[in-house]
């Protein structure tokens, strides 16, 4: 066929379950690596992109991933399966390596029409571990869900791909080579995204901060942010060597969890509650969207490190003209809510994943986003950016001449404080999970007015979201239990675990008393998460009687 371009059959049986969750299609590797898995997956989505058999001529498409288990092998597949669907240009980051938030900087700077990352992001990987692929368009933004459900009914439906006989391509020395009707170009993964950066911070200011002596420690927990962060804090900023550890990406990210929280980064919390330890300690997950920011002794929660960004914008250069609106999704505390009626500026709540945020971002209504999840970002890129929100925090703390600690106690007085924890019960057997969803559905009726667990129930529903862009609906995206002084317990199911189900709650008070701010979080909540208890049976249906992780 012509330029080697060969058609595969793909088996009868079709592959179990590819439905796209929270963020892309994320499997154990072993499941990966069955034959013809990916490339029905990829088949689908070239169909849906392109129209089923149909060229990619003209179009310009991105990838890389987070240097995972399994990465070299995926590229290489998806280059054989680009090039016989005759895309213009792949660009590839070096090694493979590009983190999420920088193929949304590569899409929109080179004006591709799309990018596949492949990461499981903060899911742990090696053999034994998780892959995983999620596609953005040409905003730079995860696919919507429009494109993923009919993607999943594709994968479903579809018998053979296309792909074509290649050598292993070369893709860590940059540069050209062209492939059939494709110009496979391997790119510096950084500089791109590093140009959008440099466009948005103080970098001078930043600079004169790390030559004052202002020590951070940045742990990129082997994981793809390492790259990055070097390359700016250490290389440009003038941090001075060691300020990055952890930071080469590592295949198994050294058999360590890329999640970055107090628990799974526990080393670097413990370097920052030091006698002798750095001024400030910030951490990125798998694929380095996620960001988590500590001062010295002092653990930021992300939903307030959302709400003294937005309430600091105009002190950084790419926000001095102010904030169109913010964004959060549900769970998020409702912290930056507060900030945002005090600027005057619309806050919107989103169901939880990035995507949700692309159309607000797109039309302008939006600045700033968040998540609870430890992921931050602005209209700079469609994808939650680690880096930026700790430069933005370096850029903060370097004009206002306040700590870490006190930016966020600033919130705090001028707000009050939203206590906030999320309890994750992991690996619960699906069927008992699901049970326990349904049944907490049936009975969201009836609960408005009660009091249970000595807590009275105001209003009780299962989150539905209209995106006021394109109309588009999204029901059941998490259970709320609201009471009357607003404090709120959400419970969903996770979107992005490889195991079981995994069953979210969270729970948020709001202090408005400053004498109370330093109360333990988990006693101060523990009324809520008794109401949980009490209304979902969390132990009656997983026989959990403890969160796994307490956030
Ligand atoms: C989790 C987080 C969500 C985040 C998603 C992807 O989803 O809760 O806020 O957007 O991960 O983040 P879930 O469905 O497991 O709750 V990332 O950094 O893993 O792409
Ligand atoms: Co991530």
């Amino acid at each position: 066929m012509e330029n080697g371009v060969k058609l595969t059959d793909l088996p009868s049986q079709p592959f179990g379950d590819q439905q796209p969750g929270t963020s892309g299609l994320r499997k154990k590797v072993t499941v990966f690596q069955q034959p013809g898995y990916l490339e029905n997956f990829v088949q689908a989505l070239f169909d849906q992109l392109h129209g089923p058999g149909q060229s990619a001529a003209g179009q310009t498409l991105v990838l890389g991933g987070d240097g995972r288990y399994y990465n070299r092998v995926a590229i290489q597949t998806l280059l054989r399966m680009a090039v016989a669907r005759g895309y213009d240009r792949v660009l590839v980051g070096q090694g493979g390596i590009l983190s999420t938030p920088a193929v949304s900087a590569v899409i929109r700077r080179q004006r591709a029409s799309g990018g596949i990352i492949l990461s499981a992001s903060h899911n742990p990987g090696g053999p034994a571990g998780d892959f995983g692929i999620k596609y953005n368009g040409a905003n730079g933004g995860p696919a919507p869900e429009s494109l993923t459900s009919a993607v999943y009914q594709r994968t479903r439906s579809i018998d053979h791909y296309l792909s074509c006989d290649l050598p292993a391509v070369g893709i860590d020395q940059l540069g050209s080579q062209t492939l059939g009707q494709t110009v496979v170009e391997v790119i510096d993964p950084v500089a791109d995204h590093a140009a959008v950066l440099r466009e948005l911070f103080d970098f001078d200011a930043i600079r004169a901060l790390f030559a004052r002596g202002f020590r951070l420690r940045y742990d990129a927990m082997w994981a793809v942010g390492g790259p990055y962060a070097r390359a700016l804090l250490e290389g440009e900023l003038g941090a001075p060597a060691g300020t990055v550890v952890h930071a080469t990406p590592l295949e198994d990210f050294g058999g360590l969890h890329p999640d970055p929280n107090p628990v799974n980064a526990a080393e670097l919390v413990a370097c920052l509650f030091a006698a002798d330890g750095p001024d400030m300690g910030a951490a990125s997950d798998g694929d380095a969207d996620r960001n988590m920011v500590l001062g010295r002794g002092f653990v930021v929660a992300p939903s307030d490190s959302l709400a003294v960004l937005a309430a600091h914008a105009h002190l950084v250069p790419g926000y001095r003209q102010g904030l169109a609106g913010v964004a959060r999704s549900m769970p998020t505390s409702t912290a930056v809510d507060r900030v945002a009626s005090a600027l005057g500026i619309p806050c919107h709540e989103t169901p939880t994943g990035w995507k949700f945020f692309g159309n607000l971002l797109d039309a302008g209504q939006v600045t700033l986003c968040g998540e609870e999840s430890y992921g931050t970002g602005s209209n700079h890129l469609r994808e939650k950016d680690g880096l930026w929100a700790v430069l933005f925090w370096l850029n903060l703390v370097a004009v206002t001449g306040e700590s870490v600690e006190q930016l966020v106690r600033g919130l705090w007085r001028a707000h009050g404080r939203c206590v906030y924890s999320r309890h994750d019960y992991e690996a619960i057997p699906l069927a008992q999970a699901e049970r326990l969803i349904s049944e907490l559905r049936a009975s969201l009726p009836a609960l408005a007015g009660q009091t249970i667990a000595g807590q009275t129930i105001a209003w009780a529903d299962d989150f539905a979201y209209t995106d006021p862009v394109d109309g588009s609906r999204s029901e059941r995206q998490g259970v709320r239990l609201v009471l009357a002084d607003s404090s709120r317990v959400v419970l969903r199911l996770s979107g992005t675990g490889t195991e079981g189900a995994t069953l979210r709650v969270y729970l948020e008070r709001h202090e408005p008393d400053p004498a109370r701010h330093d109360l333990p979080l988990q006693q101060a909540l523990a009324p809520l998460a008794a109401l949980a208890e009490a209304v979902a049976r969390i132990c009656h249906h997983t026989g959990r009687d403890q969160p796994d992780v307490m956030t």
